[in-house]
């Protein structure tokens, strides 16, 4: 079903956004961290924080930061690496309960979406019905996630819907009731618009524009030669909360990839490192052709045992640029074992987004990568090995279940408790103890509705070129 591409009279486009997301996830696991300041990224020399809860967030600490910078500016805070399958679970009830609301549902990511209204059971679409809906819904997504909060938005378009969820962050709801729409954006900076970063907006800012009422003063000629033919016409029209964007529940391509079978085993790892590229050059033009970028790169392995083998990372935002993919693409053929020989290899790139997120004036020489833990934790998995890492869990014969605070030296210092116990007590053992083991987590009772596919098996979405 494809809704029509004109504005919307009434405010059915619905925007949630899980609040600090992987933080909060950790305080609802880790009592003795709630109300906390909470740290999540990667640990190490070089890590980049993905996220921080709100409390860490008062001391400046923010999402991309280095982890250095971080620990300078809230030391007393909790680092932990991430623990994505417990994200997932969350994410995977979320989506559900927005399921549960209207059948049209467009995640974004882990923690984000967006919800049509006019596929929902409604009395009628006044601000207040779907003010009525979005309480209801919030209180639903904290059932379901055990105590997450999601800030909502609700308008016309995906703009103004995805600007108000962000207007009263964290825990908040905002409707824009129609008509209203452009005096919400007006004193914004015009960053908030999709398509314009750092590059585009130094252009307009030269040009003397800052906020979108700046925006608005200028004509769409004028905007059409500041920033070419599309571009400028499309931000004319944002401007105006003209966004007749829909909500598409089903992506018209879920992947991009490449993969190649070799007629003989391939041992030589600079020629298997050199296929790979080629490969990431390849997944990067047919996503430059389809206008797609995407943050989830994964590569395929075929080892000479028939054996096969998937890798994936997932980028802060997604990315189009070549030069990002391959390095992902090799960071992730690096944790493989490849000596025996490789006989299919494979890229692809997942999460796409189909409206350009990245900047069209982005500097060439700086690829905006921020490397979040799902790839921290691809690129920790070798160097920290079966090790105790910050935020894992674990369990232990004698005192039951619990969590890593630190490691080093021969010792492991757990708390010991989990989301339903209450703040527990700390216990340093020895980094050797037989009756310490790292905890898996059960799998959901439900299975998740939207099983990460395999990228590169869903080759057959974007053709051959
Ligand atoms: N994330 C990441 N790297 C980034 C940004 C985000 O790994 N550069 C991850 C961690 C976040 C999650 O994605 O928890 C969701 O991103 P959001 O931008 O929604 O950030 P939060 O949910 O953490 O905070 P907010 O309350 O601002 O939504
Ligand atoms: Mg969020």
């Amino acid at each position: 079903m494809r809704r029509s591409l004109t504005v919307r009279a009434e405010p059915t486009i619905l925007h949630l956004d899980l609040d600090a997301f992987y933080a909060a996830v950790e305080q609802r696991d880790k009592p003795s961290l709630r109300g906390k300041p909470v740290v999540v990224g990667g640990t190490g020399g070089r890590g980049v924080v993905a996220t921080a809860s709100y409390e860490a967030r008062a001391f400046g600490v923010g999402s991309a930061m280095s982890t250095a910078e971080a620990r300078r500016r809230c030391p007393n805070a909790a680092f932990l690496g991430g623990r994505f399958d417990a994200y997932r679970e969350a994410s995977a009830a979320v989506m559900r309960a927005l399921r549960e609301v209207s059948p049209v549902v467009e995640p974004l990511s882990l923690d984000e979406a967006y919800v049509d209204l006019e596929a929902a059971d409604l009395p009628d679409r006044s601000v207040a019905s779907v003010s009525a809906l979005a309480r209801t819904l919030r209180a639903r997504v904290a059932e379901v996630t055990g105590g997450l909060t999601a800030s909502v938005g609700i308008g016309t378009s995906k703009l103004v819907a995805k600007i108000a969820s962000d207007l009263d962050k964290p825990d908040g709801l905002v409707v824009v009731p129609p008509g209203l729409e452009r005096d919400v954006l007006r004193p914004m900076q015009v960053v908030v618009i999709p398509g314009v970063g750092p590059a585009t907006a130094e252009r307009l800012r030269r040009a003397g524009v800052h906020t979108v009422e700046d925006l608005e003063q200028l004509s769409e000629e004028e905007l059409v030669s500041l920033l070419g033919r599309a571009h400028g016409s499309g931000l004319h029209a944002m401007a105006r909360a003209e966004d007749p964007r829909p909500v598409e529940h089903t992506r018209e391509a879920k992947s991009v990839s490449v993969e190649d079978t070799y007629d003989t085993d391939h041992v030589d790892p600079r020629l298997i490192s050199a296929l790979l590229d080629r490969q990431s050059a390849k997944v990067t033009e047919r996503l430059r052709k389809a206008r797609l970028s995407g943050r989830t790169v994964s590569i395929k392995v075929r080892l000479h045992d028939f054996s096969t083998v998937s890798r994936s990372a997932t980028l802060a935002g997604p990315s189009d640029d070549g030069r990002v993919i391959a390095r992902v693409a090799r960071q992730l053929l690096r944790e493989l074992d490849t000596s025996a020989g490789v006989r299919l290899l494979g890229v692809g790139v997942s999460g796409l987004a189909d409206w350009i997120q990245e900047d069209l004036f982005a500097d060439e020489e700086q690829p905006p990568v921020v490397v979040d833990p799902d790839t921290q934790a691809a690129l920790d998995a070798a160097s920290r090995g079966r090790g105790w890492w910050p935020g894992m869990d674990v369990e232990h014969d004698e005192h039951g279940r619990g969590w890593v605070w630190g490691a080093g030296r021969g010792v492991v210092t757990v708390r010991f408790e989990t989301a339903t116990t209450g703040p527990g007590r700390v216990l340093s053992l020895k980094a050797d103890d037989p009756a310490l083991r790292a905890h898996v987590r059960p799998p959901p009772e439900d299975p998740p509705e939207d099983p990460p596919e395999d990228p590169v098996d869903a080759a057959a979405d974007v053709t051959d070129g």
